[in-house]
């Protein structure tokens, strides 16, 4: 049977597509869900991909990846800057979670510099726009089937 694996996506990456495409291109989330899952399919992977704005969400789905999925490719938008919620969460999920940014946060910002889920994260992909998540996918499936 397909292993299960939770794509999560956090703040305001519902707005891919309709605003500034110049740092996150031009495809929505919702074609870039479409593409996961069939990588997903193509990997024997069963892919469940999430959006939410709200942080304590993100929490509950981590939660429940700790059953109810095999591994975790996570966009967490801005939370990513801020949420010990977050990093307590992958902490305790015991699942393995690939960090995934469209853009090169390291290029921005120095807020964007840090992540709280990165010391956490089995892996970290940036700045390849959405072709990052399907490099996650991969990452995964090999991590699933070494056992995590
Ligand atoms: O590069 C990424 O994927 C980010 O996780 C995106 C977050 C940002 O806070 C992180 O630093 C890096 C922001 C997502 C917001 O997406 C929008 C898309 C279109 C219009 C407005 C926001």
């Amino acid at each position: 049977m397909a292993a299960t694996v939770f794509v999560l996506n956090g703040p305001n990456l519902n707005m891919l597509g309709l605003r500034e495409p110049s740092i996150y291109g031009g495809k929505s989330l919702k074609e870039i869900g479409e593409d996961c899952v069939a990588a997903g399919g193509a990997l024997g992977l069963s892919v469940d991909f999430r959006q939410t704005n709200h942080e304590g969400v993100l929490v509950d789905w981590i939660q429940e990846a700790a059953s109810g999925a095999e591994g975790i490719v996570m966009n967490p938008g801005a939370y990513t800057h801020t949420s010990v919620a977050i990093h307590d969460a992958i902490r305790a999920a015991g699942r393995p979670v690939i960090e995934v940014h469209l853009s090169n946060i390291f290029a921005r910002e120095a807020f964007r510099h840090h992540s709280y889920v990165s010391p956490v994260a089995a892996g970290v992909i940036c700045g390849l726009g959405p072709k990052g998540y399907i490099l996650a996918l991969d990452a995964l499936k090999h991590m699933i089937a070494k056992g995590g």
